[in-house]
């Protein structure tokens, strides 16, 4: 860095000190903490963000958000060029450049990375950063001290999106860097087109045969997730949406509502009861990036009969399954037999799930918690669907098969079986957001699915009944003493914990359990699952307490 870098730095990083006290993590979702906190994190990040773009020659987002989250959270979290999450590998910077404690040691690490990554200052294109920010009212100021981190890298761009959903700033990043058109409009454009042609592709008698109840119910969680549902819906004209909790409304951000609460609680967020009994509702989180469906028994006030993650998993499966069969019957295009689909799961995925999902004959993978690991793990596959039980999915699309699917679909003769599933499968990849897990596009593809199997909520709720299970979290001295293997399924420190695991479970039929460290919260959580709710709450208690006598 020369010295006009260096002088730019110490002066626009003074007037940002970082909180006393705190110890800053990115975590498996970038920062989180009290919004009161941030302001000197978010404008660090804002640097890390034009450093990355400089050494990525390519546009970086920044989006501030803390999920789901109480309302005075806040969060940031960086989308790398290819609109997913920041390359693993940079992450211990984050970390150090959070916690650096004066501007000047700041300006120690930053000199050293820029040497260690070899980040190019000179004669290259400068840093452009797309900002963005959901409904929370500290999001305003810190994205004005993300702008400010940004720009305090010589010649840095940053611009300001407005308040998006996480989903649709990651969305713009990997348009941009692929030279595709995109604003907002056009994301909305590339929703409702596809989802069209998704409609017109049911088949004649199908459809609207179901007696499925057409109106669905959705739960903003009172974040940005249903102000953008309601333009989306404007554009479509054609599903009957009712929107509650959109943030426009009384309630507070994600307070008894959104998908985190449905999930966890399983029971009705504010705004629903026994008046939409039978009805299809579904919920988003805060920055509407994770999904769940859900329906109210008639016999109920509060509690649900939630369909959470592995069952929109299992949806997408047997659709995305039935159109490549439709491939592979067609002797011409045989070659498709070597479209690789595969199943990305994580170990809170319910086992009834996994097992329907090996009945299907599919191949299902195992990856720790945290989109970063799924979205990898499904990107090897031709076609990969990832969702973790919390609502945080996608289906991802290769590009080699996507250019297959393109060259099939002008040479298929028209009105054939198998030119349908060609359009279908295209039409999908352009409905789920490619880059992350996407509420709004995870929506509009259960929507159309529903259509074409022609099957209710409660018909697709019944397609395997989830195992019952149990979460505990349990307070440690220090939860990194945890570290575990094979996707979180085993723990290897502190020794002997796993033998005792094992000999605890070994006690109940189809009894499984798990304990690994919270990447969010400062705990260590325990999942225990048998044939029965009393045996899997006493195996989870059980589990809690040598986790407290291992560890307390
Ligand atoms: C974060 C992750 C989510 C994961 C959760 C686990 C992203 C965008 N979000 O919210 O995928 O399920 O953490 O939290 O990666 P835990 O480590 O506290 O259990
Ligand atoms: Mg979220």
């Amino acid at each position: 860095m020369n010295q006009e870098q260096r002088s730019l730095l110490l002066n626009s990083s003074s007037r940002f000190l970082p909180p006393q006290g705190v110890k800053l993590s990115y975590g498996t979702s970038g920062f989180r903490e009290d919004a009161l906190l941030l302001s000197s994190t978010v404008y660090r990040v804002g640097i890390l963000a034009a450093l990355r773009s400089l050494k990525t020659q390519s546009v970086i987002g920044v989006m501030i958000t803390a999920s789901h989250n109480q309302v005075s959270d806040n969060g940031v979290k960086i989308a790398d060029p290819s609109g997913g999450m920041l390359s693993q590998h940079w992450e211990p910077f984050a970390d150090a450049i959070a916690n650096a404690p004066s501007p000047q040691h700041l300006i120690q690490l930053i000199d050293e990375f820029v040497d260690k990554e070899r980040i190019p200052f000179d004669g290259v294109k400068p840093a452009e950063i797309l900002l963005g920010r959901d409904t929370r009212p500290s999001g305003e100021a810190l994205l004005q001290a993300a702008r400010e981190g940004v720009t305090s890298i010589v010649g840095a761009v940053a611009m300001d999106m407005g308040i998006l959903t996480t989903p649709q700033l990651h969305w713009m990043v990997r348009a941009r860097n692929k030279g595709m058109k995109a604003s907002e409009q056009d994301y909305f454009e590339q929703l409702s087109s596809s989802f069209r042609c998704l409609m017109d592709l049911i088949p004649a008698e199908k459809g609207k045969s179901s007696g499925m109840n057409d109106k669905l119910i959705v739960d903003g969680a009172n974040g940005v997730g249903g102000v953008k549902l309601k333009v989306l819906q404007k554009l479509l004209n054609v599903l009957d949406i009712e929107v509650r909790n959109s943030s426009d409304d009384e309630g507070v951000l994600n307070d008894g509502a959104g998908a985190d609460y449905v999930q966890k609680e399983k029971v009705v967020p504010r705004a629903f009861g026994s008046k939409d009994s039978g009805i299809r509702c579904a919920s988003f989180d805060g920055d509407a990036d994770r999904l769940v469906y859900f329906s109210v028994p008639h016999e109920s006030n509060s509690t649900i009969d939630l369909v959470d993650g592995d069952k929109m998993l299992s949806l997408f499966a047997i659709f995305i399954k039935e159109q490549l069969s439709f491939l592979n019957e067609k002797e011409d295009i045989k070659d498709c037999h070597q479209a690789r689909l595969g199943i990305v799961q994580t170990a809170y995925a319910n086992g009834a799930s996994t097992d329907y999902l090996k009945h299907l004959g599919l191949e299902v993978n195992f990856t720790p918690t945290g989109v970063k690991y799924l979205h990898e793990k499904a990107a090897e596959f031709d076609i990969g669907i990832y969702f973790e039980a919390n609502g945080h999915g996608a289906v991802l699309f290769s590009e080699s098969f996507v250019g297959w699917l393109e060259a099939k679909a002008n040479k298929l003769s028209s009105g054939s079986e198998a030119e349908k599933a060609v359009l279908r499968l295209l039409a999908v990849s352009k409905l789920i957001n490619q880059a992350v897990g996407d509420a709004l596009s995870g929506l509009l593809l259960v929507e159309v699915i529903l259509q074409h199997t022609g099957w209710s909520i409660h018909r697709w709720s019944e397609l395997y009944h989830d195992l019952p299970s149990r979460q505990l979290k349990v307070k440690v001295a220090d939860r990194t003493a945890v570290i575990t293997a094979n996707a979180e399924t085993v723990v290897v420190s502190p020794p002997g914990l796993q033998d005792a695991i094992d000999a605890e479970t070994a006690k109940y039929p189809q009894g499984r359990c798990f304990v690994r460290p919270s990447g969010t919260e400062d705990v260590v959580r325990v999942y225990a699952e048998t044939s029965t709710q009393e045996a899997t709450d006493t195996l989870a208690n059980s589990v809690a307490k040598l986790v407290d006598q291992f560890l307390g």
